[in-house]
């Protein structure tokens, strides 16, 4: 798609049809969840109604039919981020899920007491507390890599934190708080010079940016499928063949097993040791879905909008007095985080919902970085694809208003 029509993109959400108080619903909380196209809506109505049954299991039609287009959305998966094989591809919850699922079977297996875990100051709780609980089942020790005021990695404060006893970093690709781009290559470059595995937290990024695992070198990358206008429950753990094969499995049951007795039980290939149970079997293959709607579009496309309208919206909030954007890194997603003077965000939250207006009000399950800024909360408009300069213009008219009437 050489021309970007947003008109057009938007046609294809029909929630953003939907009027919010009597106004147009301006949703700007893109970070927290997407919206989803008709395209992934019609893939969740037709697996249901024409295609669903349980899968890997039956050699009834339905069956067979839904086990070959589950497998399908793992080869998108593995197609998106260029993963080297399907086999690298694990369905999981969300980012969450696959982040405990490193720390317990990667960590649990691979690491001893006294060993250091790298994460850094912007971290989501989800990748901060699964550490933490492995910490204290086997003593490894977290080390935090600090951030400057503009929220972007103290690199040379990174470099010095990695030593013989680092065996894991784990650092977010974006910030969901911030929206500050890490330099992952630099990370990882660094990190592999001292055999230091790598797991980069993509589930800020993988929505506004084309990611190549392989160009990478990641060893671990994990995402949620709802963050990337997917349906919620579903996630995807990506991880290089030789470390998940070297991994025990995270959760036992069914699915994941090839032979069972009493006595000892031998646990199936790659991917399916780690999917024990059913999955979220339509969902992924609405996962799928969502992948070839933003495939058509490109993520180019998709970086190259977003950038203006992250560019647009940080301009006119600068021209704000009393509006103070926490997170001002040189290289930046589509998030927008801000506090304004005298109103809290939750009010800020609240006063623009009755303008049809969905941000985000809170500590954004990063309250470290919230300590750090010496704030409670901060309000965050997050942008996606859909995402308009008029929307931006709404957005800060009310922030101009909140002001007015109370700041
Ligand atoms: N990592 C990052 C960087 C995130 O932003 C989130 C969710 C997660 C991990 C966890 O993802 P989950 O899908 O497993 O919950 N972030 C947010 C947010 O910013 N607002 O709501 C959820």
């Amino acid at each position: 798609m050489t021309h970007y029509s947003v008109a057009n993109i938007r046609a294809d959400f029909p929630i953003l049809a939907e009027t919010i108080r009597n106004k147009p619903l301006v949703y700007l909380d893109n970070a927290a969840s997407c919206q989803k196209p008709q395209a992934v809506i019609d893939s969740l109505v037709h697996t249901y109604s024409h295609e669903y049954a349980n899968i890997h299991r039956g050699v009834h039609t339905l069956s067979v039919k839904a086990t070959d287009r589950f497998e399908a959305a793992r080869e998108k998966v593995r197609g998106f981020i260029n993963a080297a094989s399907h086999k690298e591809i694990i369905f999981v919850r969300g980012a969450t899920e696959a982040i405990n699922l490193v720390a317990q079977s990667y960590g649990r297996s691979q690491l001893q007491a006294g060993d250091e875990i790298v994460i850094s100051a912007m971290e989501h709780h989800a990748n901060i507390v699964p550490w933490q609980m492995l910490c204290q089942q086997i003593g490894t020790v977290l080390k935090v890599a600090p951030i400057n005021q503009a929220g972007e990695l103290l690199l040379d404060d990174y470099l010095a934190l990695l030593s013989d006893k680092t065996k894991l970093v784990a650092i977010t690709h974006m910030s969901n708080a911030l929206g500050s781009i890490n330099p992952v290559e630099t990370i990882i470059a660094a990190a592999h010079a001292r055999n230091i595995p790598v797991l980069l937290d993509g589930a800020q990024a993988i929505p506004h940016m084309s990611v190549d695992v392989q160009a990478l070198d990641c060893d671990f990358y994990v995402f949620s499928g709802h963050k990337l206008y997917g349906p919620s429950g579903t996630g995807v753990l990506y991880g290089k063949q030789a470390l998940l094969e070297a991994m025990p499995p995270y959760q036992g049951g069914g699915d994941m097993i090839r032979q069972v007795t009493f006595a000892k039980t031998e646990y199936a290939g790659l991917p399916h040791k780690f999917e024990a149970g059913t999955p979220a079997i339509a969902e992924i293959i609405g996962l799928g879905a969502a992948i070839d709607y933003l495939n058509a579009i490109g993520m180019a496309n998709i970086a190259a909008h977003e950038a203006d309208l992250l560019a647009y919206a940080t301009e006119q909030a600068l021209a704000i007095q009393g509006l103070n954007i926490i997170g001002q890194a040189s290289h930046k997603g589509g998030i927008l985080s801000f506090t304004l003077d005298r109103i809290h965000p939750h009010d800020i939250g609240t006063m623009l919902d009755s303008l049809g207006i969905a941000i985000r009000a809170g500590h954004h399950c990063a309250m470290p970085v919230m300590d750090f800024y010496g704030v409670p909360a901060t309000a965050r408009a997050s942008f996606g694809l859909y995402n308009t300069r008029e929307e931006v213009d709404v957005l800060m008219q009310g922030i101009r208003s909140l002001i007015e009437v109370f700041g």
